[in-house]
């Protein structure tokens, strides 16, 4: 009896533990899905997630913080939305010796205020996105316009950075429109339309570069509304792998995407767990993989497949 209450009182107290999940919104199908999966991983291990919706904003996601601090957690998870401003409000979550997991973003901050940060290569995937740019057109003269995520963030910049050094030294290639669209539908539709008056009319214009996928979808329909074709017109590269993109792939609407998991949470779970029970830290980076996928890889399948995966 003494033995089983043990176990009982053992799985009971790994049961309760309390995390706290700070997470940017839902400006994207991608974040969407990312908050699905980790209320799904949560459930799965019997954690009490604490969710908090921030709305984009920085402010909101440091109330969260404090919050989650003030009721005493035993983790966070936080997907921080730019990289600057979160050295005061991290000091006090280490001062009160919550350990702090960073997901899909990175910060400019001091790496003892976090315990680990779970994302892609960010750079890797502008790469990535660039070097298919760069062999799809060969030679030919290329005017590219590029949808940028939200300013200040980490995939915004490192994107940008990754991006440019793969069509470097490809002096046919070139950017010659860059702007934030929030990494949003209805704003990456906002700012193609832009693009395309400026361009006359879009017939300038070669390639879109979009630093995530649902800019894409937006700015594939402002094409479409301009009488343009594309996917053949105006070819299109986008980061995330979302059904949406692989459903106008399938269209030949859309010619690329790199792929990125919404399941950033389970990795984290698993390296929090590791740490409360030996207390030994995890590398400061698990990074996660980014595959390139075109119209040749069966867009149709991966559509159905990736639509039970969060999305
Ligand atoms: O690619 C985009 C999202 O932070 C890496 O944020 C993430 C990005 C993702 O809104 O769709």
């Amino acid at each position: 009896a003494t033995i089983l209450a043990a176990c009982m009182f053992t799985s009971a107290s790994a049961k309760n533990l309390v995390v706290g999940f700070s997470q940017i919104g839902s400006e994207s199908g991608w974040r969407a899905a990312e908050t699905t999966v980790t209320k799904q991983q949560a459930e799965k291990r019997g954690i009490d997630l604490k969710f908090a919706d921030a709305q984009q904003k920085q402010e909101n996601q440091i109330k969260a913080i404090r919050s989650f601090i003030a009721q005493g957690v035993d983790a966070i998870l936080l997907a921080p939305v730019v990289e600057t401003g979160w050295d005061a409000v991290l000091k006090e979550a280490k001062e009160a010796k919550i350990p702090v997991i960073l997901l899909d973003r990175t910060i400019n901050a001091p790496k003892d205020l976090y315990l680990t940060a779970v994302t892609s290569d960010q750079i890797h995937e502008g790469k990535v996105a660039g070097d298919w740019l760069v062999k799809t057109v060969g030679d030919k003269k290329c005017n590219i316009v590029e949808l940028q995520g939200t300013t200040g963030s980490s995939p915004a910049i490192a994107r940008k950075k990754g991006f440019e050094e793969a069509i470097k030294g490809h002096d046919n290639l070139k950017i010659v429109r860059s702007q934030t669209g929030d990494f949003t539908r209805a704003k990456g539709k906002e700012v193609m339309e832009s693009f395309l008056k400026a361009e006359n009319g879009g017939k300038d214009i070669c390639a879109l570069y979009a630093h995530n996928d649902d800019m894409a979808v937006g700015a594939i329909q402002a094409i479409k509304e301009a009488g343009l074709k594309p996917g053949k017109d105006i070819l299109t590269v986008s980061i995330d792998s979302v059904p949406d993109l692989f459903k106008a792939m399938a269209a030949g609407e859309a010619n690329a995407t790199v792929e990125l998991t919404p399941n950033m949470a389970g990795p984290a779970f698993d390296a929090l767990d590791a740490y409360l029970k030996t207390k030994k830290e995890p590398p400061k980076w698990i990074q996660t993989e980014s595959k390139l996928y075109t119209q040749s890889d069966d867009p149709q399948k991966v559509y159905e497949e990736k639509k039970g995966q969060g999305y």
